[in-house]
């Protein structure tokens, strides 16, 4: 089978689904992958809309990322912040100063009309990504997350201020019952030959695209493979607060635990060999190696992952298959 013929789609949040997508973008021809973002971390900051994951995702498929920290440009200046501090700013969210440029033109477009994913359209197309970028939703929708220390916190006070250390109680998307799926977003999942799931926190990056209204039927209605990458490798998350929420809300810390989470949707799941001992019912499985070191892992997981799906036809060997 021709990966190269396919339309791929892929949901993710930040840094670790940005990871994923970037390696479908090196193996697909142009046009051929979305990569539709979370937008629950968006917020308001200084004036400007901040959209974090749509950023992250953009500066990764355009080689402009920190590739220490995952966000943000790479060799970025800080001194617009350095100016706040003078005036007894506290700057606890790091924007530098050139992606300060992304928000300013991001805000002037929005507020002069223009949709999330028309704005976010003409950024990966000046930035010379060969893909599509678009936006969960065109609607503003904010992650809220009830902490037991501290009452209930906007999303990137949680995250970024108190560095996700206060104890998650719930988590709630607020402004998602009015939210619509685009006409993009469904074009694209409606051409889809396979929709994947990033390696992304379930809870605080998949879930709120999940539950913009319509995209649980858009996705379901696609008689195509649903196929979710585990963001838990051996009871830890790769990057972020996914395995410490989980325990805090209760649940297990594996890939199982992921992998029931999104039943219902998903066909397929990946997960890491490192958990090869776990036994994932229900589902066709597959374990690889899942850790995104460079970026020809990257392209490589990728790789694996569609020959894997695209060949499910033709082996017998489906509910249960670890092959290599
Ligand atoms: N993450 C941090 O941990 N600290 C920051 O100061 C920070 C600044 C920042 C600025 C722009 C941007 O696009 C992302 C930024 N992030 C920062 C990352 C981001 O807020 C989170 O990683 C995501 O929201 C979680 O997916």
């Amino acid at each position: 089978v021709a990966i190269e013929d396919k339309n791929v789609v892929v949901l993710v949040g930040g840094v670790g689904g940005a990871k994923l997508a970037h390696g479908l973008a090196q193996i697909l021809p142009p046009g051929r992958l979305t990569v539709i973002v979370n937008t629950g971390d968006d917020f308001w900051h200084y004036g400007l809309r901040v959209c974090p994951d749509l950023d992250t995702v953009m500066y990764t498929l355009s080689g402009l990322v920190d590739p220490a920290k995952g966000w943000g440009v790479a060799g970025d200046s800080f001194d617009t912040l350095e100016a706040m501090r003078r005036y007894g700013e506290d700057t606890w969210f790091g924007i530098g100063d050139r992606d300060f440029a992304t928000h300013l033109l991001r805000t002037q477009a929005l507020l002069k009309g223009d949709t999330l994913t028309a704005v976010t359209h003409k950024f990966t197309t000046a930035l010379g990504i060969a893909h599509t970028i678009l936006p969960m939703t065109d609607a503003q929708v904010a992650t809220k997350v009830a902490t037991a220390e501290q009452g209930e916190l906007d999303f990137q006070v949680y995250f970024v201020r108190h560095r996700w250390q206060p104890t998650v109680k719930a988590v709630r998307y607020d402004g998602i019952e009015g939210a619509t799926v685009t006409p993009e977003a469904r074009r694209a999942i409606a051409s889809a030959d396979v929709i994947l799931f990033g390696p992304s926190n379930p809870w605080l990056s998949i879930a709120p695209i999940l539950a913009v209204p319509g995209m649980r039927d858009c996705l379901l209605a696609r008689d195509v493979p649903r196929v979710a990458l585990s963001p838990i490798v051996d009871g830890e998350a790769i990057k972020g607060p996914a395995a410490k929420m989980m325990s805090e809300l209760g649940m297990e810390v594996s890939a199982q635990t992921v992998a029931s989470y999104y039943g219902g949707v998903i066909d397929g799941f990946v997960y890491d060999e490192r958990d090869s001992a776990l036994n994932i019912g229900g589902v066709r499985t597959v374990t690889f190696d899942t850790i995104m070191r460079t970026d020809s892992d990257r392209a490589a997981l990728a790789r694996r992952m569609l020959d894997w799906i695209f060949n499910w036809g033709d082996s017998s060997e489906h509910l249960d298959d670890h092959s290599d």
